[in-house]
């Protein structure tokens, strides 16, 4: 008997043990696998290549907006207006091909789409969120600064008004898509408290520079943001929100679907050990047939199927506009040890070979050593969860 449930026959890229797929509607399987499709056909065959490269693959962006991916859970303005479990299984299928394109689908929609449409004037949703889903306009999201970012409300870019502009001075880093991006979503502090300010590229002293020689997320573009005087006017500011609650509340979105995607990483990891070690004979018999494998090979099956029911049990919550931000912490945390944690293992099942750049694993072990960090340290979810539990911050 295989253990994969009957899904697995349909689409060979699943892995579906609990029969998740019995929980969701004909619409979130339709997509699900319209996405799986993408990546089997686009981003697999290109992705090693592009991470061995250093190279954002750019040429699918035409193709992730044409699928309606970006911005894909906003209603209006030209984008698909998917429920937020769409909009997970999107993510899950996007990084089983790899973290980077998950990646940038995640800045452009839930951390650049999302604050223009949820603090943004009329006229700025009307201006730049048709074009970002097109794709005809990238973003970028600059929170994190030189000198830190678990803690950015004690941020030093910094915000003056003078007459009707506002002069921003300051500098960001580690910033996903920066080089690459038409608008930076960047957040500064004020007089007033924290804003947020879109800031067009070719806007005087306003520059982007690639931080080179990753040894992660290396088909993703990650930049330094350096802002000398920029001057935007007053319809630049994102004028319905004040505070660190903004650039939160805009990471609470990315952080949904990070706890999605890093599910994609696992299975992919998953999958191929378990093929291989059905083949590799080692000591005159396939490694799968010895106790230490199948243990390994079960243990991650736990892992991802205890990571998929949260996951989606969460997007429910989203969906019903229940989901507190804690719990999103809790899951990001979870599924994305459990990521880490599976594709390492993997990387060892595959002995050797494991190592090579035709292996998956191993790319998607050292892309999820950034995925642990970003979007708040696996350490801080550990807290914000701890907060929660006793009421006391331990920051
Ligand atoms: P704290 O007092 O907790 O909160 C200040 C205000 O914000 C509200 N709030 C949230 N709102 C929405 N979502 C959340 N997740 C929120 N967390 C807090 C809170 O209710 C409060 O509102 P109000 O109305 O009372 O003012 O603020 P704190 O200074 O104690 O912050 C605590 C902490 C550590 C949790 C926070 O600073 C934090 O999350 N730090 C981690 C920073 C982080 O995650 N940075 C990520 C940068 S972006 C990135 O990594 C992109 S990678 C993208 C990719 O390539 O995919
Ligand atoms: P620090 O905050 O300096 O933390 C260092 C270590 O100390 C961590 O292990 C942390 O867990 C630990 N620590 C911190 N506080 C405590 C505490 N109170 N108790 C115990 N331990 C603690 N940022 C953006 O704004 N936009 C982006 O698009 C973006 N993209 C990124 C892409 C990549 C590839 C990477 C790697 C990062 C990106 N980031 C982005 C930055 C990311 O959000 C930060 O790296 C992250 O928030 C952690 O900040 P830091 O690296 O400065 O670590």
């Amino acid at each position: 008997m295989t253990a994969v449930a009957p899904k697995s026959a349909e689409t060979p890229s699943a892995f579906d043990y609990f029969n998740v797929r019995t929980l969701l509607s004909e619409d979130e399987i339709a997509i699900q696998e319209a996405v799986a499709r993408f990546v089997d056909e686009r981003v697999l065959p290109i992705i090693p290549q592009a991470f061995e490269d250093h190279r954002f693959p750019k040429e699918l962006v035409p193709e992730l907006a044409a699928m309606g991916l970006l911005g894909c859970n906003i209603e209006g303005y030209d984008c698909a207006g998917l429920n937020n479990v769409c909009y997970g299984l999107i993510c899950q299928e996007l990084e089983r091909g790899d973290s980077g394109v998950r990646s940038f689908v995640s800045v452009q929609g839930s951390l650049c789409m999302y604050p223009i449409l949820a603090y943004g004037s009329e006229e700025q949703r009307t201006k730049y969120l048709p074009r970002m889903a097109k794709g005809e306009c990238i973003g970028c999201f600059g929170l994190t600064e030189p000198d830190g970012g678990s803690d950015p409300g004690t941020m030093k870019t910094h915000a003056v008004k003078k007459g009707g502009d506002w002069v921003i001075n300051g500098a960001k880093m580690w910033i996903t898509n920066g080089t690459i991006a038409d608008i930076a979503i960047v957040w500064a502090s004020t007089d007033q408290g924290i804003m947020g300010f879109i800031v067009e590229k070719g806007t005087p002293g306003y520059t982007a520079r690639d931080i080179l020689r990753k040894f992660s997320l290396r088909a993703s573009v990650t930049s330094e943001l350096f802002l000398d005087n920029v001057r935007v006017p007053e319809s630049q500011r994102l004028p319905n929100v004040v505070g660190l609650k903004g650039p939160l509340g805009c990471l609470t979105q990315a952080r949904y679907g990070i706890a999605w995607g890093a599910i994609g990483s696992a299975i992919a990891s998953f999958k191929e050990a378990l093929e291989f070690a059905k083949i590799r004979v080692v000591f005159g018999r396939p490694i799968a047939h010895t106790q230490t494998i199948q243990r390994r090979l079960a243990d991650m099956a736990r892992r991802i199927t205890t990571g998929q029911l949260l996951a989606l049990q969460l997007g429910r919550l989203k969906d019903a506009g229940t989901m507190h931000h804690s719990q999103v912490s809790m899951a990001k945390w979870n599924n994305v040890r459990m990521g880490l944690d599976v594709a390492r293992d993997a990387r060892d099942i595959l002995g050797a070979g494991g190592i090579s750049i035709e292996c998956s694993p191993i790319r998607h072990m050292l892309n999820l050593e950034s995925v642990i960090t970003y979007e708040g340290t696996e350490t801080i979810h550990e807290l914000i969860v701890g907060r929660e539990l006793t009421g006391h911050a331990a920051f």
